[in-house]
């Protein structure tokens, strides 16, 4: 009966080639033989780019790693985070809602309460209750605790992943640039230290303690540029006030091994069950500060230092894989949550170290933006034992469809509302179905949307300002006329179509409508 309903749920999802006999499946049953439950890891890069991978036509840094993950999978060419920054698009990612139906996604400060809230389901439910174990492992930008500020961070946090699926984590609340700078393991801060109790405020400092608006000569790792001027951390400034930690403070040159460590003895310990891992890299996110063994990696400074560092984390990974035999059942996902920006306010020299490398890719705009260069991402997806390595694809993915489209590999049965924007498109995401999805929506960090389908783009008209009122020089793709780029034509989002093409200016602006209605 299980292998009946693994056929027809193949067949509606359109994955022929993924049937198994009934031969196989009970085959199966052990490890590392289970076609249907592969192990799945999703590696999310923080600010990588569409362009910043060498398998992306990257020539400034060197990414062997990811190149071989691509070179044994799929590799997408266009593929888009929900939204322009970390919190709505991660939201999106692991609930499969838009985050702009709600009002409460934007940029997370450190000390922000749970945003997804404990009734709501999660890909980590969905894989639990498939009889995964589940973890999550890096940045976590998506608040943690029941409220925003009441956090008692020298307890067990009373509300947090647990709550959402995850049997496991070990997480920065927020970024790297924000306090506090601890890592939380399973609810509580790791490596706790009671002679230094923490406090966080992003209101107002804790009484003597520096800032790197007050003690710039106290920021001996990284000067900022723009912001990031409060407490002060491992020599380098942050956003948002933090007193204590002691030697639960984290290196920041550290991050990237010690989260890659967490994982592995996670898949060491679980190695006999199906897992799902929720991987999240701080690189390249700022402040960029990798390991010294990957200084001067490349000619692009810290920025592209820290892609190197990535691909490490990467290589980690798949090595771990192979010597546990399990690469060839495990599903790796990897993507970005947004595209790229280069100077996103420390002194890093990565605009001046550029050398020719184009982050975005053949977009235009950057993070933050409205244009493809905010959402359009790297997207590479490696099962050997259900996948033909080497292809390509250029069908129109967005991360939205991903809990959906997992959810059908797992036969899952998702609660009445859950991901309600999640459309189960598993056929794309392993290559048996080139069908594109009509048409996508990404959000700007100006809260603008967007529809793209395979050959349009639409950006609904916006009175704000033409470039990011803050740091970072970048194009927000605001206009106050409506917006419509022939994209399959035109990539770089030039030459405003919409007076000559009214039909198709009408159809997409009803899309966001009947979207925005529901
Ligand atoms: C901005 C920060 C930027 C980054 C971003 C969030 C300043 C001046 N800039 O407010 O550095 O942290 O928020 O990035 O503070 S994201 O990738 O996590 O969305
Ligand atoms: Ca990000």
């Amino acid at each position: 009966m299980k292998n009946h309903l693994f056929l027809l749920s193949c067949l509606s999802a359109g994955v022929g080639q993924l049937i198994a006999t009934p031969a196989q499946a009970e085959e199966g049953k052990g490890k590392k033989t289970q076609s249907q439950t592969p192990n799945v890891i999703v590696i999310l890069a923080d600010d990588l780019g569409y362009g910043d991978l060498q398998c992306y036509g990257a020539k400034n840094v060197e990414t062997p790693n990811v190149n071989r993950l691509a070179a044994q999978g799929i590799r997408f060419t266009n593929t888009h985070a929900v939204a322009a920054t970390s919190t709505p698009s991660r939201y999106s990612l692991l609930t499969g809602e838009y985050a702009w139906r709600r009002p409460d996604t934007d940029v997370a400060a450190g000390n922000a309460g749970m945003i997804i809230r404990p009734e709501q389901y999660t890909m980590a439910d969905m894989f639990k209750a498939a009889g995964y174990r589940t973890a999550a492992f890096g940045k976590w930008h998506l608040g943690l605790g029941d409220k925003t500020g009441t956090q008692d961070w020298n307890a067990p946090l009373p509300c947090g992943l647990a709550d959402i699926g995850f049997d496991e984590h070990y997480i920065m609340a927020a970024t790297a640039d924000r306090v506090p700078c601890v890592f939380i393991q399973n609810g509580q801060v790791a490596n706790y230290d009671p002679s230094a109790p923490i406090e966080v405020n992003y209101q107002k400092n804790f009484p003597g303690e520096p800032t790197g608006r007050e003690n710039p000569e106290l920021l001996y790792n990284l000067r900022s540029s723009h912001g990031h001027d409060f407490s002060i951390v491992n020599g380098i400034g942050r956003i948002g006030y933090m007193k204590g930690g002691g030697k639960a403070l984290w290196k920041d040159e550290d991050i990237a091994d010690s989260i890659t460590s967490h994982a592995i003895d996670f898949i060491r310990r679980n190695q006999d069950e199906p897992f799902f891992i929720y991987f999240c890299t701080n690189d390249i996110h700022v402040p960029r500060f990798p390991h010294p063994r990957f200084r001067g990696k490349t000619n692009m400074g810290l920025r592209g230092d820290a892609i190197a560092q990535f691909d490490w984390c990467v290589g980690a990974l798949m090595q771990a894989l192979d010597e546990m035999k399990l690469a060839d059942n495990t599903l790796i996902i990897l993507s970005s949550d947004n595209g790229p920006v280069v100077d996103d306010g420390y002194d890093d020299q990565a605009e001046e170290l550029l050398h020719g490398h184009q982050p975005a890719g053949p977009w235009r705009g950057n993070k933050y933006s409205a244009f493809e260069g905010g959402t359009a991402v790297p997207a590479i997806v490696r099962w050997p034992a259900q996948i033909k390595g080497g292809q390509e694809s250029d069908v129109l993915m967005s991360h939205i469809d991903w809990m959906a489209s997992l959810g059908s590999l797992l036969h899952a049965r998702l609660p009445k509302g859950s991901a309600p924007d999640s459309q189960n498109r598993l056929g794309n995401l392993l290559g048996t179905d080139a069908t594109d999805r009509p048409w996508i929506i990404e959000q700007a960090s100006s809260h603008v949307l967007s529809v793209r389908s395979k050959e349009w783009k639409y950006i609904e008209p916006s009175d704000g300002p033409a470039m990011i009122p803050w740091g970072p020089k970048i194009e927000t793709g605001n206009l106050s006329t409506p917006q419509l780029y022939h994209i399959s034509q035109e990539q770089d989002e030039h030459t405003n179509v919409a007076a000559e093409h009214l039909d198709i200016l009408f159809e997409m602006q009803n899309i966001l409508r009947r979207e925005r209605a529901k």
